[in-house]
């Protein structure tokens, strides 16, 4: 084959332009390629990382376990070491290389059980219904929006005055059907008529109903653990600065058993009427745990169910 330089003229410019174009042609598809083999190590790295951060998240969650396991379950209260997951999860960075993890227990006793509104022959406990109204004034929502929540979860179709049964939901642009029994999950409410994001979440200037409620507990309020607005809602006869001095008590010593309650200032009297719907343990804990590595995160939610020397999973959500 002859060289570039033994042919005419024009015949070597044509050559060259080819060449060149060839040339070109390879240097890009070699950075084409290059730049794949770089998207595919990140991505990969990507994955790496994100399954590193979820295996500490869940290592988190087995430590919180390990925390209620060994508790001592006559009571529970914010002056025991599951209460400070949050601070030993600090410490975490020393267990792993390049990552660590953050998180919170909490008992779930210490809020208002849902469920535990209709009982199990499809009647409101009135007490309870009471109570969830008293709740709901005392965080700024209308107690009216409680009717919608009873049609909710009441099995049959009667709607209550201020409710909604089956024929408004199918009604809806996107029709559903009323639930008629016990709540899933948290989210639920959404679906319900009258609770909207700003009830359920809350905004800069009310709170929202979430961190109040529960789906999982005995049904009783534990007032080791129990906020200010739940300790309110237990009778019309708590005022803000009776609730508060339970608080007081218990930074001083947790209550040992439900009748300590008698001790606090103003509650003597109150105790009668409040003492079925109140306790000092939980076995319902809840468990939140966010795993870092490197620049990935990864949160595992959870709800565990204290079984003796055991804990059960009764939910499991990782993202
Ligand atoms: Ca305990
Ligand atoms: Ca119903």
């Amino acid at each position: 084959m002859n060289s570039i330089s033994d042919w005419p003229g024009s015949q070597k410019g044509v050559a060259l332009v080819l060449t060149l174009l060839i040339l070109t042609l390879l240097v890009v598809t070699g950075l084409q390629l290059n730049r794949a083999m770089r998207v595919e190590a990140n991505l990969a790295g990507n994955f790496r990382d994100l399954t590193q951060a979820s295996c500490i998240a869940q290592s988190g969650v087995e430590i919180a376990r390990a925390l209620i396991q060994e508790d001592e379950p006559s009571y529970d209260a914010l002056d025991e070491r599951w209460a400070k997951f949050e601070i030993l999860a600090v410490f975490s960075s020393q267990l792993f290389n390049e990552g660590h993890f953050a998180g919170q227990i909490a008992d779930e006793s210490a809020k208002f059980n849902l469920n535990g509104l209709i009982d199990q022959y499809g009647n409101v406990d009135q007490k309870k219904k009471n109570q969830l109204d008293r709740l709901f004034s005392v965080l700024g929502h209308d107690p009216k929006k409680v009717d919608a929540l009873l049609d909710w979860l009441d099995p049959d179709d009667q709607k209550r005055p201020l409710g909604a049964e089956r024929e408004y939901y199918i009604n809806l642009k996107r029709p559903y059907a009323p639930k008629n029994g016990p709540l899933d999950s948290l989210g639920e409410l959404l679906l319900i008529k009258e609770i909207d994001v700003s009830t359920f979440q809350g905004t800069d200037e009310r709170e929202g109903l979430k961190k109040y409620l529960t789906i999982y507990s005995d049904r009783k309020i534990n007032i080791n653990t129990a906020s200010l607005p739940v300790l309110m809602s237990l009778s019309e006869r708590v005022d803000r600065s009776m609730a508060q001095a339970v608080l007081d008590y218990r930074q001083e010593k947790p209550f040992g058993k439900a009748e300590d309650l008698r001790s606090v200032p103003g509650w003597d009297q109150v105790y009668p009427e409040v003492s079925s719907e109140i306790t000092v343990g939980s076995n319902f804990f809840s468990v939140n745990v966010l795993g870092h590595y490197r620049d990935a995160r990864a949160v595992v939610q959870t709800v565990v169910k204290r079984e003796g020397r055991k804990t059960r999973v009764l939910y499991w959500k990782t993202g």
